[in-house]
C-alpha cells in the first residue's frame, strides 16, 4: 500500500517539478485543504507506481480512492471542481483562448529551460538562446493580442492559462541565468516582462514557487554528462 489522507486530497508532488506547480498553484488559488507527500524524484518510494504507473508527479488522490494524473487534466479539473474562483473563464471564447495560449506554449516554449540545459556548455547556447527569444516575441504578441493592458493573460483575471505555463518560464529564467545568458531587458518583450513580474507577485504561486538556489541542485541532472 502507500501513503495517504482518507479524508482530504493527497497530492504526490515535487516542489521543483514545473508540471506539479501548476496543480499546486491552483490548489493554492481555491485554499483547499489537502495533504501533501512530496516524492523525492532522484530516489522514488518503491510503492509511487502503485499511485501513479508512469512514475511521475503529480498525481492527486481523492478520499474516495480516485487517483488523478496529468498536471493539465488535473489542474482542469480543479478549476471545473472549483468554479468561483474563475481559475476557467466561463465565456467559451475565452475557454478557447486559454487552450490555444497553453497549446501554443506547449508546443514552441515548455521545453525551453531543457534546451538550454542540454546546450549551456557549448557554442550553440547563443542560437538557441536566440530562437527561444524568438518564440517569447510570439507569446508577447500573442498576450498584447488577448490583452493589451494586463498584466495576466486575460487580463485582470489570473486564470489558468498563466498557472499553466509560467512555471516553465521560472525555469527558463534559471537555465539562463545558470549559463551566463539573459532574457532581460530585451525590446518588444515588454507585455511578457509585464506577465512575468505579475504572475511572480501572485501569492499563490510566490508561497509555492520553488528559490532559484533549489532550482539550480535539482536540474544538475539534466546537464549533459
Ligand atoms: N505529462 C506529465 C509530466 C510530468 C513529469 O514529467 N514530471 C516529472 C518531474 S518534473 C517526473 O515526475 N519525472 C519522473 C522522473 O523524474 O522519474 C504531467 O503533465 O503531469
Amino acid at each position: 500500500m502507500y501513503p495517504f489522507n482518507p479524508n482530504k486530497p493527497t497530492l504526490y508532488t515535487s516542489k521543483i517539478c514545473p508540471f506539479a506547480h501548476r496543480v499546486v498553484t491552483c490548489l493554492a488559488e481555491t485554499g483547499v485543504d489537502y495533504e501533501t507527500s512530496y516524492i523525492d524524484l532522484n530516489n522514488k518510494p518503491e510503492w509511487y507506481p502503485l499511485v501513479n504507473p508512469a512514475s511521475k508527479v503529480p498525481a492527486m488522490r481523492l478520499p474516495n480512492g480516485e487517483i488523478l494524473v496529468e498536471s493539465l487534466i488535473i489542474a482542469e479539473y480543479l478549476c471545473d471542481l472549483y468554479p468561483k474562483f474563475g481559475l476557467m473563464p466561463e465565456s467559451p471564447l475565452d475557454r478557447y483562448k486559454v487552450r490555444i495560449f497553453i497549446d501554443y506554449f506547449g508546443s514552441n516554449l515548455l521545453s525551453s529551460p531543457y534546451v538550454l540545459l542540454r546546450n549551456g556548455d557549448n557554442e550553440d547556447k547563443h542560437a538557441k538562446l536566440e530562437e527561444i527569444v524568438k518564440n517569447l516575441h510570439e507569446l508577447n504578441r500573442r498576450l498584447v493580442e488577448c490583452s493589451p493592458e494586463g498584466p495576466f493573460f486575460l487580463g485582470e483575471r489570473f486564470t489558468l492559462a498563466d498557472i499553466a505555463t509560467f512555471p516553465f518560464i521560472e525555469r527558463l529564467y534559471m537555465a539562463t541565468k545558470m549559463f551566463g545568458l539573459s532574457i532581460d531587458n530585451i525590446p518588444g518583450l515588454e507585455r511578457f516582462y509585464q506577465w512575468t513580474d505579475a504572475v511572480r507577485n501572485r501569492p499563490s504561486y510566490k508561497s509555492t514557487v520553488a528559490s532559484y538556489d533549489e532550482l539550480v541542485t535539482a536540474y544538475q541532472k539534466y546537464l549533459p554528462k
